[in-house]
């Protein structure tokens, strides 16, 4: 099972807002109404209960949402960036890749979350125009669309999960009390990857249950399939914990103890989850022999004596499992912080200080009200201080810019009211 995902996201760009001019009959030279940016697309995640892995992402490597279009004439607003959301399964985590921050934690039905903000649009020329300046030629850049590394982890949701040794009969376990159809087989680790089922007790009483590799010792320090599924482990309310009573697996008295310090190793709180102890293969010749030196053993812990083969004794796991579901809810439910609103990750979006445009056939235009209140400092006429703006400018990346929109040597750039020579 694919239940690691790395993945770049990027959120729209918000357009840029522009600088117009209303133009009417009897008004050749009206007043600034440059519209404003649309806003660019956001990247969201939702729980789509028909996905159980995430497979499907397998090959994503990046997303991106759309970006908002530059405003209109006549006041009027672009058109924002088109949203995108990514479906993912229930139990899905998602963390920033870069510091491992949690991110999101896809634990509801219907739950949706903001993972990448769309920049927003940039303000046309008309929010500019003051008193003293009732003409502004300056318009806002849109802000940049937030992106980030992502890395998304599946982790099932189940009410109970079935553990124990290889070949104790879990996946049979399954097979028999949900609609689940695991492959099942004698030799170990015939299952490598959790499978999941629902247990219907009628009266809308029943849980999700699902059924795990099989764990040997070292498991806890990632030995065999180790890590992979106590990661899954942790998420379960309730452990069903498989003893193979005819011995097979090993001694029953062992089995249970190696499988309990597993638990221990990878998380002391998976020790201290509630398990029913389950014998399994009661209907085998050695059973009753290795039940009642397990007995000896343990005297304290109640044992579910079953057979899955003949279908014995499972329904009192099924009402006992049930039971610890309801009680680990009811605990829940009085420590649950309220649910959070759906944006986990606050994000402080910038604002380029400057746009590109093209004027006319060989001439740019440098639009930032900060780059024009910066060339007002300078005495152009002086060669020197020329030269020193030049410097300043190539550091704020407008030289970059101008050559990725397209100048080319000898070109003119017009910045604030002056126009200068592009040199390459
Ligand atoms: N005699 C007997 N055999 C059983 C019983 N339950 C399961 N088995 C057999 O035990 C073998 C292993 O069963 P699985 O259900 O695949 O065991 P598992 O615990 O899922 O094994 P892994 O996936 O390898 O961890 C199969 O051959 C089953 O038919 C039982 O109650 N009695
Ligand atoms: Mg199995």
């Amino acid at each position: 099972m694919i239940d690691f995902i790395k993945m770049h996201v990027k959120a729209g760009d918000g357009g840029r807002g522009i600088v117009a001019w209303r133009r009417e009959k009897f008004y050749p030279m009206g007043g600034p109404a440059g519209g404003d940016g649309g806003n660019g697309g956001s990247v969201y995640f939702a729980v789509d209960t028909n996905e159980t892995t995430l497979t499907k992402l397998r090959f994503t490597k990046s997303v991106k949402a759309g970006n908002g279009s530059p405003g209109l004439i006549k006041k009027m607003h672009g058109k924002s960036g088109d949203d995108v959301v990514i479906g993912v399964p229930l139990g899905t985590m998602i963390r920033n890749a870069e510091n491992g921050d949690l991110l999101a934690d896809l634990t509801k039905p219907g739950q949706k979350v903001l993972i990448a903000h769309g920049g927003k649009g940039g303000l046309g020329n008309h929010h500019f125009a003051t008193a003293r300046n009732d003409a502004p030629e300056y318009a806002q850049p849109g802000e940049v669309g937030e992106s980030l590394d992502i890395q998304i982890e599946l982790r099932l949701l189940a009410d109970a999960g079935l553990i124990g040794f290889p070949s104790v009969g879990k996946s049979t376990f399954l097979s028999v009390v949900t609609n689940a159809r695991p492959e099942i087989a004698a030799y170990p680790f015939t299952t490598i990857e959790p499978n999941i089922g629902v247990v219907d007790l009628g009266n809308e009483k029943g849980f999700v249950l699902a059924d795990m590799p099989g764990l040997i010792e070292g498991a806890g320090e990632g030995r065999g399939l180790g890590h992979e599924f106590l990661r899954h482990i942790r998420r379960c309310r309730v452990l069903i914990h498989v003893i193979d009573m005819s011995g097979e697996a090993g001694d029953p008295v062992e089995c249970y103890d190696i499988i309990n310090k597993e638990l221990a190793t990878y998380d002391a709180d998976l020790e201290k989850k509630p398990q029913i102890v389950v014998a399994n293969k009661m209907d085998d010749e050695y059973a009753s022999m290795y039940l009642d030196e397990f007995k000896k053993a343990y005297p304290d812990i109640k044992i579910y004596e079953v057979s899955t083969l003949k279908h014995i004794g499972l329904k009192e796991v099924l009402y006992a499992a049930m039971d610890e579901i309801d009680n680990a809810k009811v605990v829940e439910a009085e420590n649950a912080a309220p649910i959070e609103e759906t944006i986990v990750y606050r994000y402080q979006p910038k604002r380029p200080d400057f746009y590109i445009e093209k004027d006319a056939p060989g001439r740019w235009k440098v639009v930032s009200q900060k780059i024009d209140n910066l060339v007002d400092t300078y005495d152009l006429d002086d060669p020197d201080q020329a030269y020193q703006l030049g410097l300043q400018l190539d550091k704020m990346g407008v030289d970059r810019a101008l050559r990725e929109a397209g100048a080319r040597d000898g070109d003119q750039v017009i910045v604030n009211n002056y126009i200068l020579d592009f040199k390459d």
